[in-house]
């Protein structure tokens, strides 16, 4: 891409797993990229450390509208990719009202600046497979009716309902990728994926004896969160903005995810796994699975990485990680 041509994204999470990937993404293509992170006491940039002087950092908050009209006011983005929010389904239970003001609100404000400011620019809102919730058919598509589960999935409900409406009040490229869930080394240890593969790391190294996880029997759609960014791009490089369910269309359980993890390293799950009532949810997500033809057929997108080389490069990269050896590396 030559100099003039060089296009400007804002990324807001670009702390995030999916941020940091898609940074590696338009960087790789040539773009210009403006990272947006939140203060903190303590810097929280691990995920981007190898990316250290070549994209640009701004602060910002979702709790602020101020801060995204002036950031896009300064570098007049092509592409705004909103990434940030509260993303963790338990915390949303316990703090219903800071996830409703940053993963919903949060949304309808970088919307805003972004019409104040820069409306001509393209908007990618992180629309989330937990809006099917309890799901009134299988697999779920773009038609698909939401039945949101919890706080995190209604404030999800309300970004990509405020998304849509933007789009069609004022005529702005903005558009939601609905993603079912997607892992790599770089995930949150929190979630369920990267909490297994850490611990069979740690039991596998004799640093740890037992697993303590909820749910066996949840289902999840997981891809790679490589390939997922490519879709976030793809959508934005249309010749008119659209929704897409991106997703592998296959389904798995968390007890199959745990024994694919535990048999790479040639251990037996059942000697270390608890089922624990502490990590059952008020209300649960049994099962997702997508249907992604509309990415196949209109992006020609589909994922590289399938669901058993996943979970062996998580395991892995954490036993990597936990003797010393490259801490983070790219999972596609
Ligand atoms: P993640 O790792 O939890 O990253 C979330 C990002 O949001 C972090 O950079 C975080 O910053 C930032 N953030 C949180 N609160 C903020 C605030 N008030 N102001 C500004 N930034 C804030 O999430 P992810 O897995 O990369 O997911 C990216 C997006 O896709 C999220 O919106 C998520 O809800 C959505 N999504 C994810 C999946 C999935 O399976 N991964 C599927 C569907 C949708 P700090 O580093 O400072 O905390
Ligand atoms: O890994 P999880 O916490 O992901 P969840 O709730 O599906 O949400 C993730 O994917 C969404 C896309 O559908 C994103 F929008 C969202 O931001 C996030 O990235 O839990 C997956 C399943 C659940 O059914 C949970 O009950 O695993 C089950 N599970 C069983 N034991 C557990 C555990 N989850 C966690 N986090 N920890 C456990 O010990």
């Amino acid at each position: 891409m030559t100099q003039a041509a060089r296009k400007t994204a804002v990324i807001t999470g670009i702390t995030g797993q999916d941020g940091s990937y898609l940074a590696d993404l338009l960087l790789e293509q040539g773009y210009k990229v403006v990272g947006v992170v939140r203060r903190l006491s303590t810097p929280n940039t691990e995920r981007i450390a190898h990316l250290e002087g070549k994209v640009e950092l701004a602060q910002g908050d979702l709790l602020d509208q101020s801060s995204f009209t002036e950031i896009f006011a300064k570098h007049k983005p092509d592409e705004i990719y909103n990434l940030a929010a509260q993303s963790f389904v338990p915390t949303s239970f316990g703090q219903p009202l800071l996830t409703g003001e940053v993963t919903g609100l949060g949304v309808a404000r970088v919307l805003e600046a972004m019409r104040l400011t820069c409306p001509k620019a393209r908007f990618y809102q992180a629309s989330s497979s937990e809006m099917y919730g309890k799901v009134v058919e299988t697999p779920q598509r773009e038609t698909t009716r939401f039945h949101p589960r919890s706080p995190y999935a209604v404030a999800k409900a309300y970004g990509h309902y405020i998304t849509l409406n933007y789009r069609e009040s004022y005529d702005m490229y903005a558009c939601s990728g609905i993603l079912f869930n997607h892992e790599s080394p770089r995930r949150g240890i929190e979630f369920v994926t990267r909490k297994i593969t850490d611990a069979v790391a740690k039991i596998k190294l004799g640093l740890a004896k037992e697993l303590r996880l909820g749910n066996l029997e949840a289902r999840r759609d997981w891809g790679c969160a490589g390939d997922y960014v490519r879709a976030m791009w793809l959508m934005l490089q249309q010749d008119e903005a659209e929704d897409f369910v991106v997703g592998t269309g296959e389904t798995h359980s968390v007890r199959e995810f745990v024994e694919l993890a535990f048999g790479h390293v040639g251990l037996d799950w059942k000697r270390h796994v608890i089922v624990d009532p502490a990590f059952y949810r008020p209300a649960e997500v049994d099962l997702l699975l997508s249907d992604p033809s509309h990415a196949k057929n209109k992006l020609g997108w589909v994922p590289e990485v399938g669901f058993e080389n996943l979970v062996k490069m998580m395991v892995d990269a954490d036993v990597e990680r936990l003797t010393g050896k490259s801490p983070i590396r790219r999972a596609a």
